[in-house]
C-alpha cells in the first residue's frame, strides 16, 4: 500500500515491515479489535484520517481505546513532543518508555503491540434452524447480545472438587474468563414477545438470552496451563483444564461440542501466551 509520493517510497516500505502497522483500520474497528481481542496495553498503528502522513496509535486503556496523533514529516515521525528519525528510533521509544500521559491525565501503558496478522479460532457454528424472521422485525432484535469472536458459551457438565459429584452448569467463554452458573437465565427482548420462535431456536440461532445471575466460579485462563480430552474420569466427551490449584473435570454433550470448547479454549491459551 502506498500513500507517499514515489520519493518516499522507502518509507512506506519500512512501515510494511512493521507487524503492529493496520494501514487503514479505522478508528471504530481499531476500538473494536482492541477492546474485544486486546488486553489493557495492547496498540496499534493504522492511518488517520487526516491525509497522508498522519497516522494514529491506538491503545487499549482498561476498558477504553485512545487514540494518539504520529505525524510523517520529512525528517521523521513526530509523536506528542519527540520526533523520530527513522521508524525504528520510534519503535524503539515505546519498548524504552511505554508510559504515554494524555490530555486528560490518563496515564497508559503500551505492553504489547497488537499484530495485523492475528491467528483465527477455525471454529464455526453448525446452523440447527433456519427460518424467516416474523414481518416488521429486523435482525438487530434478534441479534443484540449475539457473542462475538472468540466467545462461547453452553451447558457442560461439571464435577465438584472434593466431592467428587457431576452437576450441569452453563459455561460462558468471554476474553481469557471462562465462567460457570447455575443454570442458562432466559430475558427475551420485548420486540420478540410475542414472536412465535421458541425457546429452543433462540437459544440455539442468535444467542440473545442472557445470563444475568452472578456466575458460581469466574476461571482466569491466564492461569490455565493445558486443556485437554480426558479419560481418566470414566466419562465420555470429557476434557479438562489444568490449573495451579486444581484441574477442573467438564462434559459435552457430544464429542463435537467437546472438540469446539478444547479449541478455542487452546486457542486462546495461545492468544495468552502471545500476550494478546
Ligand atoms: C457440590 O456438590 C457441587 O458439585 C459444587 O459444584 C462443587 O463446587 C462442590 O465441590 C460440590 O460439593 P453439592 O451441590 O452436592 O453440594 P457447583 O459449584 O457447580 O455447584 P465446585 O468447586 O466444583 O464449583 P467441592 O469443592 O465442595 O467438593
Amino acid at each position: 500500500m502506498s500513500f507517499y509520493s514515489d520519493a518516499s517510497e522507502d518509507v512506506s516500505d519500512e512501515l510494511e515491515t512493521l507487524g503492529w502497522y493496520h494501514y487503514d483500520l479505522s478508528r471504530h474497528a481499531a476500538e473494536a479489535l482492541l477492546l474485544s481481542n486486546g488486553t489493557d496495553g495492547s496498540y496499534l498503528l493504522r492511518n488517520s484520517n487526516e491525509g497522508p502522513g498522519c497516522f494514529a496509535l491506538s491503545v487499549r486503556a482498561k476498558d477504553s481505546v485512545k487514540h494518539f496523533h504520529v505525524t510523517r514529516k520529512d525528517n521523521g515521525y513526530v509523536f506528542g513532543f519527540n520526533q523520530f528519525a527513522t521508524l525504528q528510533d520510534f519503535v524503539n521509544h515505546f519498548a524504552n518508555q511505554p508510559l504515554l500521559g494524555s490530555d486528560t491525565g490518563t496515564l497508559i501503558v503500551l505492553k504489547c503491540p497488537y499484530p495485523w496478522r492475528v491467528e483465527e479460532p477455525s471454529i464455526y457454528e453448525s446452523v440447527r434452524v433456519h427460518t424467516a424472521i416474523q414481518t416488521g422485525r429486523t435482525e438487530n432484535d434478534l441479534v443484540a447480545n449475539a457473542p462475538s469472536l472468540g466467545t462461547k458459551e453452553g451447558y457442560l457438565v461439571k464435577q465438584g472438587a472434593f466431592v467428587k459429584n457431576w452437576k450441569q452448569r452453563w459455561f460462558t467463554l468471554n476474553r481469557y474468563e471462562l465462567r460457570y452458573f447455575k443454570d442458562k437465565m432466559v430475558r427475551l427482548s420485548s420486540a420478540v414477545g410475542h414472536c412465535v420462535l421458541n425457546v429452543l431456536f433462540l437459544n440455539f440461532t442468535f444467542g440473545f438470552l442472557n445470563t444475568c445471575e452472578e456466575p458460581i466460579r469466574t476461571l482466569d485462563l491466564r492461569a490455565c496451563s493445558a486443556v485437554q480430552f480426558d479419560y481418566s474420569q470414566d466419562r465420555v466427551n470429557c476434557f479438562c483444564l489444568v490449573f495451579p490449584e486444581r484441574t477442573f473435570y467438564l462434559c459435552a454433550k457430544t464429542g463435537v461440542e467437546a472438540d469446539e470448547w478444547i479449541k478455542i479454549l487452546r486457542w486462546k491459551l495461545s492468544q495468552i501466551r502471545k500476550g494478546r
